[in-house]
C-alpha cells in the first residue's frame, strides 16, 4: 500500500482549495462527471454480453429496451449532469440542439460540452473507446445557458477531460493546473490517482492518421507523412505508425509516449471529421497543459472562434515539435 491514496474527489477538492473564493460548485460538477463515467464504464465493460442478453433496440429479459451504448452514455450524462445543480445548459455530439436543464432543477454557472462515447463504431471489436468533456463558465445574462455561451474559443475552457474505457478505465482531466490521470479500481468503485502531472515528450516517435485517405490529402500533409517515413538524417529511424481509429485511445497513447495525431481535411471533407466543440477543444486544452500543441494546420485550435455547435475542424495534435513541423510542411506547400 503506498503512503497515501488519492481519490479523484480528494484531488479535485485539494485543487479547489488553492482558490479561497471557490464555492465548491466546480468540485461538485467534476464529481458528478466522474460518477457518470463509472456508470458508463460498467455498461461498456459488459458490452460483449449484450448479444446474450438482448439485441439493442429490443427488450431485454427484464422488459427494458436495450439501448445502443452511445445513446446510453448520452442519456446517463444528461440525466446525471442535468440534475446536479451546477450547469445551466449542455450540448452533446449526439444532439443537434442545446440540451436545457430540466424544469424544477437548480441551475448553475457552468456549461458543458460532451461527446458521450467517441469511437463507438469500435465497440463490437472490444477496442478502447472514450467520453470527452469540456466545461466553460456561462457568460450570458439570465439563468439558462444560451447558444452564445457555447461560442467561446477553447482558450476559455475552465476544465476539460476524457475517460478511456480500455484495459482499465481511466479519467484524465485538467483545470489548467497540469494534467492528472486516475485509474478506476472497480473493486472499491473509486478513481485513484495513478498519473500525476502528465507531461508529453516535446518530440515523439509515433504518427497516427488514417492513411487510407492519403491520395485525397493536400500536398503539405502528404509531404509531412512521407518525411516521417523517410527521415533525412543518416541512420535515423522512421516514425512508427499507430492508428486505432478511436480518438481517445490514439490520443491517450500519444500523450503518454509522445507523437502526433492527425485528422486533416481531405477532398471529400475539407474540414476533416472531428468536431471543434466536442473533440478538438477539450483534447487541445489537455495537450497544451501537458506541454504539447494542437493546430488546424495554421492556427492554434484553442484560438478558433466557434460558429456552430457541430462545426468540424482539421486536427493536428500531440508533441509540440512534431505539430510545428507539420505546420511548416503545410506552409511550404502553399
Ligand atoms: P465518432 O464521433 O462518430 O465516434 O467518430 C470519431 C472517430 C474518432 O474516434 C476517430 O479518431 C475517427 O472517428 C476515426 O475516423 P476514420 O475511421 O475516418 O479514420
Ligand atoms: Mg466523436
Amino acid at each position: 500500500m503506498p503512503d497515501s491514496v488519492v481519490t479523484i474527489d480528494r484531488h479535485i477538492l485539494e485543487q479547489q482549495q488553492k482558490y479561497p473564493e471557490a464555492t465548491g460548485g466546480f468540485s461538485g460538477l467534476m464529481s458528478s462527471i466522474s460518477f457518470a463515467a463509472k456508470i458508463i464504464s460498467r455498461e461498456v465493460n459488459k458490452a460483449g454480453l449484450v448479444e446474450l442478453l438482448g439485441i439493442t433496440g429490443q427488450e431485454n429479459v427484464h422488459g427494458e429496451v436495450v439501448q445502443k451504448l452511445d445513446v446510453y452514455a448520452h442519456n446517463v450524462i444528461v440525466q446525471m449532469l442535468g440534475t446536479c445543480g451546477y450547469l445551466s445548459a449542455m450540448i452533446s455530439e449526439e444532439r443537434e440542439d442545446l440540451i436545457p436543464i430540466p424544469e424544477g432543477y437548480p441551475l448553475g454557472k457552468y456549461i458543458l460540452t460532451f461527446d458521450p462515447l467517441d469511437g463507438s463504431a469500435n465497440i463490437d471489436a472490444n477496442v478502447s473507446i472514450g467520453s470527452i468533456f469540456g466545461i466553460y463558465e456561462k457568460l450570458s445574462s439570465g439563468d439558462r445557458g444560451k447558444k452564445e455561451d457555447f461560442m467561446q474559443p477553447g482558450n476559455k475552457l475552465v476544465a476539460s477531460g476524457y475517460v478511456i474505457y480500455g484495459s482499465s478505465t481511466m479519467f484524465v482531466y485538467s483545470t489548467g493546473q497540469g494534467v492528472h490521470g486516475f485509474t478506476l479500481d472497480s473493486s472499491i468503485g473509486e478513481f485513484l490517482l495513478s498519473h500525476e502531472t502528465i507531461k508529453t515528450p516535446k518530440k515523439g516517435k509515433i504518427y497516427s492518421v488514417n492513411e487510407g485517405n492519403f491520395n485525397s490529402w493536400d500536398d503539405g500533409i502528404k509531404n509531412f507523412i512521407m518525411s516521417l517515413k523517410n527521415p533525412e538524417a543518416a541512420g535515423a529511424k522512421p516514425y512508427s505508425s499507430r492508428y486505432i481509429g478511436s480518438l481517445v485511445a490514439d490520443f491517450h497513447r500519444n500523450l503518454l509516449y509522445g507523437g502526433i495525431f492527425l485528422y486533416p481535411g481531405n477532398r471529400r471533407n475539407p474540414r476533416g471529421k472531428l468536431r471543434l466543440l466536442y473533440e478538438a477543444n477539450p483534447l487541445s486544452f489537455i495537450i497544451e497543459q501537458a506541454g504539447g500543441y494542437a493546430s488546424d494546420g495554421s492556427k492554434r485550435i484553442l484560438d478558433i472562434q466557434p460558429e456552430s455547435f457541430h462545426q468540424r475542424v482539421p486536427l493536428i495534435i500531440g508533441s509540440e515539435e512534431d505539430v510545428r513541423n507539420c505546420e511548416k510542411f503545410i506552409r511550404e506547400s502553399q
